[in-house]
């Protein structure tokens, strides 16, 4: 088979018409404000907090800056229990906080933090649950919420992943204290960066919106310690164009993924990672996981002869977080303690995804992967 005459990424942008995009542009213009809560921003949070089917949102100029917030906002100190497996921002907003991640070993079929294995990882210093929906997939939240109840812990919810997700018809954003979605340009829905957090306390709202304007309160005041997370208003203005897009992107991604399926469900070897029933998918990523002994070749070598053909799927979220120097000598970061981590860690494949991603293009990468099977 020959190699793609193009690099096909794990992932394009979706980007709406040029033209559009300088129409909105011209109304920030207009306007003069540029940032700050300006016009676009109160509409935009509006909508967000509408397609999120929560009560409150907090926009911010990227998901790891919320992310922080969340954690301050909550008056988090000393350890917080949370997944190796995730993106770096994860753990890193902890440690910002001068906080110990604790890592906790993840459940084999979500991939998401394991519940059974959290109330062992709990110690006086325990502060909080930091649960990942690890590529729009929903953490065990009702056993997760239990587990903070009769620990006293709060729980905060990495929804990077997640935008558009739904459990039985209730935003992912509902769960927990504070949810945080990023709108990185990676992400299914983008403000080419951005991000927001999502609560159910008002009082709660309100500090964080206090916490990403530096603690301002009004020209008089400065009430805490604050940051610059503010959103401005290009994102705003561009988040709100790609709304008017997201359902025919959300169209052409199914498509895609029904054609992954098709190609490679009873391929031994690989297998498909299954949305429950019940959950709405956010179509963010298409994952594999292949393993070795039935496929006949590693998961690292079915990412470098996939390279050979131009198309460069990404080993999400290799290596884990309790890999890096700067967390491998916590004694939670003891490979012993995250055995079924380790397992999936070199198992998973995220596949190319995006609404731009012609069909006959995945029904080809499709035939390439098979073809590598031993
Ligand atoms: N928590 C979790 C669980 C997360 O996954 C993330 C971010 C965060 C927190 C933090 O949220 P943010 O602060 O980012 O809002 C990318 C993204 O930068 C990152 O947002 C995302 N997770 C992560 C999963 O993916 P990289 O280092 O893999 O990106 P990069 O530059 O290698 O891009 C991947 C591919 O996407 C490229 O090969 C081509 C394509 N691409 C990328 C960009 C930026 C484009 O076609 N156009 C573009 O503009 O991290």
């Amino acid at each position: 088979m020959k190699p793609f005459d193009e690099p096909i990424y794990v992932t394009r942008p979706l980007l709406p018409d040029l033209k559009e995009v300088y129409h909105e542009l011209e109304k920030v213009w207009a306007s003069k404000w540029l940032s700050n809560n300006g016009p676009e921003h109160q509409i935009f949070e509006g909508e967000i907090r509408r397609r999120l089917k929560v009560s409150n949102v907090s926009l911010f100029n990227n998901g790891t800056i919320a992310l922080l917030v969340a954690v301050n906002s909550l008056s988090l100190k000393g350890e917080v229990i949370t997944t190796p497996f995730t993106f770096p921002a994860t753990p890193h907003a902890l440690f910002w906080n001068g906080i110990t991640p604790v890592f906790c070993d993840i459940a084999d079929e979500s991939m998401t933090i394991d519940p059974s294995k959290i109330e062992q990882m709990v110690s006086p210093r325990t502060t909080a649950i930091l649960g990942v929906h690890i590529f729009g997939t929903p953490c065990h939240i009702e056993k997760i919420q239990e587990i903070a109840n009769r620990c006293g812990l709060k729980v905060i919810y990495d929804a990077a992943h997640a935008f558009d997700t739904e459990v039985d018809g209730t935003g992912i954003g509902n769960f927990g204290d504070i949810s945080m979605f990023s709108f990185h340009a990676t992400k299914l829905f983008h403000t080419a960066e951005g991000g927001a957090l999502t609560c159910k306390d008002t009082d709660l709202k309100r500090c964080i919106d206090l916490l990403k304007n530096f603690g301002i309160k009004n020209e008089d005041e400065v009430v805490m310690s604050g940051i610059n997370g503010k959103m401005n208003e290009i994102q705003a203005a561009l988040g709100l164009l790609n709304l008017r897009y997201l359902e025919v992107e959300r169209e052409k991604r199914k498509r895609i993924i029904d054609t992954y399926i098709r190609c490679l469900r009873d391929t031994e070897g690989i297998s498909l990672t299954e949305i429950p029933k019940h959950v709405k998918n956010s179509y963010q990523y298409f994952v594999i996981r292949i393993e070795q002994e039935k496929f006949g070749i590693s998961r690292d070598e079915v990412y470098k002869r996939l390279r050979e053909y131009n198309v460069y799927a990404r080993k999400y979220f290799y290596p884990l977080c309790s890999d890096y120097p700067c967390y491998k000598n916590l004694p939670s970061a003891d490979p012993a303690n995250l055995p079924v981590a380790k397992k999936v860690v070199a198992e998973v494949l995220c596949l190319p995804l995006y609404g731009d991603l012609a069909i006959s293009s995945v029904e080809k990468i499709c035939e390439i992967i098979r073809s590598f099977r031993k």
